[in-house]
């Protein structure tokens, strides 16, 4: 409970804060598009993960208002570098089960997109597959509702849940991110290989791109090249960085 009235305040005390995780063409290594990860610095808790904080976030419901404000800070963010010369820069975030079934999720983006004047198809959502496979009718309409918003839609952590193939080509996703689980160990476990080879193939046969997150290694980015993956993303390009360092990156690479 100490961390939840902790969080209920953190966005309005300005705790939260939006790292940026770049993703790059696989063959070219530019990058195409960040992912925003949500950071909490508290001053009574210090860096709090979110690996603890979204699944208190997620029974409070406070998700849904720490959701809200992610999505108008990513588009705020958004706004701010095309603003400053750095191109309309593609930005991911994340959302959640609960998120995705908020009725009111399709009015907060449409407002935040408005509000910054931000291409809708220049956001993305990415959806885990366990999110999508539960109430699965439901969540079809939702789809629908934000795809005619115009924003992009991914299955994040996919290989770790359960799709059914069928609704896999009937929800209107643009793309495939295979879980880094089976991406870290591509040159290490034959299967591991194969199954991220199946995906790739899966992904494209439906139209799909296919991106490999969590990679680490050069080694690993040249395998998966060669495994046709569209897009990369993991430590070995850069972790989740502050606004500015992620522009220092991406000035220092060009
Ligand atoms: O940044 P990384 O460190 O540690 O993120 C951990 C987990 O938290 C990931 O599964 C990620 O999808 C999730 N996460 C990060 N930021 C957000 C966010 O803004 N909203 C939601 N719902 N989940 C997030
Ligand atoms: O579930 P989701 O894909 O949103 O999780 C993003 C999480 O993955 C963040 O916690 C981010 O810090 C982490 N991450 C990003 N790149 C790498 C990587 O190369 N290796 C590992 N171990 N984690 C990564
Ligand atoms: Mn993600
Ligand atoms: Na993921």
């Amino acid at each position: 409970l100490r961390l939840e009235s902790r969080l209920r305040h953190a966005a309005d005390r300005s705790e939260l804060a939006l790292h940026y995780q770049p993703r790059v063409a696989a063959a070219s290594g530019r990058m195409v598009a960040v992912e925003a990860l949500l950071r909490w610095d508290s001053p009574e808790l210090g860096c709090v993960q979110p690996a603890e904080f979204i699944p208190i976030a997620e029974e409070s419901r406070l998700i849904v208002p720490i959701g809200a404000w992610v999505v108008r800070e990513a588009c705020r963010q958004h706004a701010a570098w095309k603003a400053a010369g750095y191109g309309a820069i593609p930005i991911s975030i994340n959302v959640s089960a609960l998120q995705l079934r908020d009725p009111a999720l399709v009015g907060t983006l449409d407002a935040a997109l408005a509000e910054f004047g931000v291409e809708p198809a220049a956001l993305e959502l990415e959806l885990t597959e366990s999110t999508l496979m539960e109430a699965v009718e439901e969540t079809l309409a939702q789809l629908h509702a934000l795809k005619r918003l115009g924003v992009k839609l991914s299955v994040d952590d996919f290989g770790t849940g359960y799709s059914s193939l069928n609704y896999l080509n009937r929800f209107p996703i643009d793309r495939l991110k295979i879980d880094r689980s089976f991406v870290r160990r591509v040159l290490d476990d034959p299967a591991d290989l194969a199954i991220t080879r199946a995906i790739v193939g899966l992904g494209h046969t439906l139209g799909l791109q296919v991106v490999a997150e969590g990679v680490e290694t050069e080694a690993v980015a040249a395998e998966l090249r060669a495994a046709a993956c569209d897009e990369l993303q993991g430590f070995v390009f850069a972790p989740a960085l502050p606004a500015a360092e992620l522009i220092a990156w991406l000035v220092e690479r060009r």
